[in-house]
């Protein structure tokens, strides 16, 4: 059974995180296929929006323990320069939305895998753990970065020294995520936000992904600056002349991604 289930369907790239015995804890293995499918999503213009998920009752509880541990694992020296630091940045740069649909407990780097995400959804019973103090680790996966951007310094210094669990409601009213649905209609909501996204103006979500990325170093003045040069590009794209057709129109626009 492969550890990650992937197709691609009508512009959308589903990606499934497949050890449900193990609340979808990352091996090796499975780290390395995560960023093969990452690729893929980035190079292949089918894909205009990428949907990550758990299967079973985790979306993912971080680093396979038992594999740190493995004489003949990889080592400490390798879990995360070859593993989670690749998959952050890879997240991070691909140049279309990266949705993250919690089914259930992220924890440790499956947790910040999460915050890496554009947009981060969630049912009732899924939940976030700093888990990394517990045995002694500091955060990871880009963690100390996205997290007090999202929720402030004091608020990730708790959650981070204590390990706190903390829940999707109390989550979303902290700022890690963008919305939260009752586990019974989530996976069609989560769905749902997949395609309209699957239909939007890719490139130009590209740019808004980065222009925002890239706000967090920046100036007013040079974030002025990167806005203008952003949004010629997005003026150049065929949806943005489709898109105003369309207005004038008075009819619905057909966005292919171009
Ligand atoms: C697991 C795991 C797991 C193996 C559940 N590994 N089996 C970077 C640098 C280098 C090294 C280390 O890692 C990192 C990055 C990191 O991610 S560090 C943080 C690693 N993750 C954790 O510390 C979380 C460990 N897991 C837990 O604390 C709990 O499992 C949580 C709170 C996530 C869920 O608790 P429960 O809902 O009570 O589930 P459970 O504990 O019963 O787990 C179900 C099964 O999954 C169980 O196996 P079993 O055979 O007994 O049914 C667990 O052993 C297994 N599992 N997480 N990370």
């Amino acid at each position: 059974m492969s550890s990650i289930l992937f197709t691609i369907e009508s512009g959308i790239a589903n990606i499934v995180f497949n050890r449900p015995d193990k609340l979808n804890a990352f091996n090796r293995e499975m780290a390395l296929s995560f960023q093969e499918k990452l690729d893929i999503c980035a190079n292949d213009t089918e894909v205009r929006c990428v949907f990550i998920t758990g299967n079973g009752k985790g979306f993912c509880a971080g680093q396979d323990l038992a594999e740190v541990v493995d004489p003949n694992g990889p080592g400490m020296g390798k879990i995360l320069s070859e593993h989670y630091n690749p998959i952050i940045l890879r997240i991070r740069s691909l140049s279309k939305p990266v949705i993250a649909a919690i089914n259930g407990v992220a924890a440790g780097a499956g947790a910040n895998i999460a915050l890496a995400c554009d947009i981060v959804i969630a049912n009732h019973s899924a939940s976030f753990i700093q888990a990394f103090s517990k045995i002694g680790l500091i955060p990871d996966s880009g963690g100390s970065y996205t997290l007090p951007r999202l929720i402030g310094y004091q608020r990730s210094t708790a959650l981070m020294m204590l390990g706190d669990k903390v829940m999707a409601a109390d989550a979303l009213q902290m700022g890690m995520l963008y919305k939260i649905f009752p586990d019974e209609i989530f996976e069609a909501e989560a769905k749902k936000i997949a395609v309209t996204l699957s239909k939007m103006p890719t490139k130009t979500l590209g740019y808004i992904k980065y222009a925002l990325q890239e706000s967090a170093g920046n100036s007013l003045a040079s974030q002025l600056e990167l806005e203008d040069e952003y949004q010629q590009k997005a003026a150049a794209t065929m949806d943005f002349k489709e898109g105003v057709e369309a207005f004038l129109a008075k009819r619905a626009p057909i966005f292919k991604g171009e």
